[in-house]
């Protein structure tokens, strides 16, 4: 049996870097790390990041999909547009499942610890001719067990209707996933003080999600928007929002890429919801970060943003 991750969220939320900052710091751990890139049109976002951010260097993929499909090539072969190219590329990806299974089989030899950083669209994990098949098909045949880490972007919790469109996505993909989900607010760094502002309510209760009264932030909304009352949306949010709490699905951890106390977190969450033990741990500790230690700071204890107290007593 390995182990991995399985990065999930909208586009822009993270998760290429996140998978990437994972992998070094695993690495740095000890453990042996098959980062896994499953999107076939990533190098127009990896291009486009590049000259964004000035890096001299592509990230490199240990494992990667462009190798059997790309969606640019698919989209000239085929003359598709870029969406109908991406599903394409998804499909082939799946019929193809044993190229994948092949490629990833001397990695399951080394016990590495796999990092699938997927595409933005969700919507192509929700067939099961296209990457979710992909996926069930490397499960089945290396028998790895997942655990889905689903990224927002912090910015999205400046805006209620936006944060409760993103708690339904996270919904939406554990109906998908058949695997154990921790849910994660990415780009925490970037919250500051302008950021808070426009909150409905303190950082501190999105990141709560289904563990604080959630219809607090339709009240919220509500006296903030004017108009909104009794209006449909008033009654939808709320009851979405409602409907979220009932089932206590989603919880989010703070995460940041540049915060190694953060990442370290998200990293021992996903290891032990599918009981993962890394060696360092198993063996007492050695030179390595307990990851039960930090998922036991996670759970006593929200002092990872100490600037939230002094928020919530404004
Ligand atoms: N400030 C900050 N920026 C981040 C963080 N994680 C990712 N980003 C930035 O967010 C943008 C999108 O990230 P990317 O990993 O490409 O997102 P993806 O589309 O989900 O793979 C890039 O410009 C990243 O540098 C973070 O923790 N903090
Ligand atoms: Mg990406």
């Amino acid at each position: 049996m390995v182990f991995g991750q399985v990065v999930v969220g909208y586009a822009g939320s993270g998760k290429t870097t996140y998978v990437h900052a994972a992998a070094s710091y695993l690495r740095a751990l000890g453990r042996d790390v098959c980062v896994v890139n499953v999107d076939p049109a990533a190098e127009e976002n990896s291009r486009k990041q590049q000259e964004e951010t000035g890096e001299a260097h592509a990230r490199t993929f240990d494992v990667d999909v462009r190798h059997l499909i790309r969606a640019d090539d698919a989209a000239r072969e085929h003359k598709l547009g870029p969406n109908g190219a991406l599903i394409y590329a998804a499909d082939y990806l799946c019929a193809n499942s044993d190229w994948l299974v092949e490629k990833l089989r001397p990695f399951v030899a080394r016990n590495c610890y796999f990092l699938f950083d997927c595409p933005g669209q969700l919507e192509l994990f929700q067939s099961r001719d296209s990457l979710r098949g992909a996926l069930e098909a490397v499960t089945k045949a290396l028998s790895v067990r997942w655990c889905c880490l689903h990224l927002t972007d912090s910015h999205l919790c400046a805006d209620g209707f936006k944060y409760v469109s993103a708690l339904l996505c996270t919904l939406s993909a554990m109906l998908f996933f058949d695997a154990p989900h921790v849910c994660a607010i990415s780009k925490c760094d970037l919250v500051d003080a302008s950021m808070r502002r426009e909150m409905d309510m303190p950082f501190r209760f999105y990141r709560g999600g289904a563990r604080g009264d959630l219809t607090r932030l339709a009240d919220a909304m509500e006296y903030r928007h004017k108009g909104l009352r009794g209006t449909h949306l008033a009654q939808l949010t709320r009851n979405l929002l409602e409907l979220a709490d009932d089932y206590g699905l989603v919880s989010f951890a703070s995460l940041a890429v540049e915060d190694t106390r953060k990442l370290a977190r998200v990293v021992a969450l996903c290891d032990r919801s599918v009981g993962y033990v890394p060696a360092s741990d198993a063996e007492g500790g050695g030179g390595g970060v307990s990851a039960a230690s930090l998922v036991a700071g996670e759970d006593s204890d929200d002092d990872d943003d100490d600037d939230d107290d002094l928020f919530d007593d404004d």
